[in-house]
């Protein structure tokens, strides 16, 4: 059977050859428009990066190499006796661009965890920290802290050519893929459960089977599928969102795949991009508290205008780029609907109601471009249910997922020998002499 490795490799040099041509055709061919706005208004809309894996339509949302979610949720092997897509099934497609078989994603499972153990002086560092620390910081300083077993910084301090750069950063993307499992289930269990003991990998699990398992819900079935297609959903979604675009950023200077990543984790813990989905558990249940259980539409619409009338955001409502519903959300109301104990859950239905009701009070609100959920808005109340009520933990199981298209990139950046980051940037007297005479 065909190793990721390999099936990369029998790709790689069409892409170059893809990325020599465009470069000599139409290295000078205009594509767009530079104005005010993207400069004063963090870019948006500016398409100004290479990102190979995934492309976001505003309106139709996310496709992973041209496959929508439920197209994705056909031809994407699950795991053994599950439904659900898992991360193997998705980083495979990601890497490739090609739809993995059966076996390829077995073995794919199986080489991450047999790589899956933390090194010791992560796990002294981990059970070092105050437990009052928020996760997400934990997070990125357990993944900082793995880069002293980075291959691609030891070759590169050896003198590698850079044909050769690819070869490691996957090298270290496999490492810390199949790592991050073991390091988010020792966050959880120090901060939540200190001193119960933690499963071993299991060799002939999925990763996602091996992480529900570490932290501690192995035997929910629901649950596991549950977080195999949240973790599969997550993965990717273009380069432009803050954390893919750091961990390309930071790649981008060679530093190896393990620093990249953190430093995008420090991105996705923002309340405005990944810490959203802690921050909408928290606002329904306030929601719950102030307003009770059996509430009608009205109730609702009233509690929403008292979020936007104190100033602050409806979380999980509105995106940079999407200006539909965001399919992701739709799949995972889709995964509730199927299960009638889901669609009892009194949080559960709150998320629905509001999803009912929100829309039309962001429109009549007038700000927000786009008034519609993102994925956040659904993808806590389920955890919540599964038992999974430490909503500051949220943002990790989010981050245990955003390495999938982050370190994606970072291989195919190495690839395909993408330059050092640096755009131009400009002070407002600049601006004010180029709007004069541009
Ligand atoms: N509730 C209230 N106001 C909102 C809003 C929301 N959900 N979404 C946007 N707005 C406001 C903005 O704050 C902005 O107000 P301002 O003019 O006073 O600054 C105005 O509407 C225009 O913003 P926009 O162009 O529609 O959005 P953006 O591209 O600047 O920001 C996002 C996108 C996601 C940060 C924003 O919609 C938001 O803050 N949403 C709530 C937080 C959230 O759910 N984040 C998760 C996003 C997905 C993810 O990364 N996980």
């Amino acid at each position: 059977t065909k190793t990721i490795r390999d099936a990369l490799e029998e790709v790689i040099p069409a892409k170059q050859a893809r990325l020599k041509q465009l470069k000599t055709e139409h290295g000078q061919t205009v594509i767009g428009d530079i104005k005010v706005e993207h400069v004063v208004g963090g870019m948006r809309g500016l398409k100004a990066m290479l990102w190979e894996s995934s492309v976001l339509d505003p309106m139709e949302g996310i496709r992973f190499h041209g496959l929508s979610i439920p197209e994705c949720q056909k031809v994407l092997p699950a795991a053994p006796g599950g439904k659900e897509i898992i991360a193997e099934s998705m980083l495979w497609l990601l890497m490739t661009s090609k739809t993995p078989t059966e076996a390829e994603t077995r073995q794919l499972s199986r080489e991450l965890a047999e790589r899956g153990e933390l090194p010791e002086y992560v796990v002294q560092l981990i059970d070092s920290l105050p437990q009052s620390l928020h996760p997400m910081t934990q997070l990125g300083m357990g993944v900082a802290a793995l880069n002293k077993e980075s291959k691609f910084a030891a070759a590169y301090e050896r003198g590698i050519k850079k044909t050769e750069y690819w070869t490691y950063t996957l090298e270290d993307s496999m490492n810390l893929l199949a790592r991050l499992p073991a390091l988010a289930a020792r966050i959880y269990r120090n901060v939540y459960n200190p001193g119960k003991p933690i499963p071993g990998v299991n060799k002939d699990l999925d990763l996602v089977g091996n992480y529900v398992n570490m932290l501690g819900y192995g035997s929910n079935h629901d649950l596991t599928e549950y977080l195999r297609l949240y973790i599969a959903l997550h993965g990717d979604h273009e380069g432009g969102n803050a954390s893919a675009h750091t961990a390309h950023l930071v790649g981008s200077t060679l530093s190896d795949p393990y620093l990249a990543y953190s430093a995008a984790l420090f991105a996705l813990a923002g309340p405005l991009h990944g810490l959203a989905n802690q921050e909408v558990l928290r606002w329904q249940l306030n929601m719950q508290k102030e307003i009770g259980d059996n509430v009608s539409h009205d109730d609702i619409k009233e509690f929403l205008w008292r979020t936007l009338q104190s100033g602050q955001v409806v979380p999980g409502y509105g995106h940079g780029v999407l200006r539909s519903p965001d399919p992701r959300f739709m799949a995972l109301q889709k995964f509730c609907e199927t299960r009638p104990e889901l669609l009892k859950d009194p949080v559960i239905q709150l998320v629905k109601k509001t999803y009912d009701v929100a829309p039309g009070v962001l429109k009549e609100h007038g700000k927000t471009k786009n008034p519609y959920p993102n994925v956040d808005a659904a993808s806590g109340c389920v955890l919540y249910h599964y038992g999974l009520t430490q909503f500051k933990y949220y943002t990790v199981i989010f981050g245990v997922s955003r390495a999938l298209g982050c370190l994606t990139q970072l291989v195919w950046a190495r690839a395909l020998g993408l330059p050092i980051e640096r755009p131009k940037s400009l002070s407002m007297d600049v601006i004010d002499t180029l709007v004069k005479s541009p």
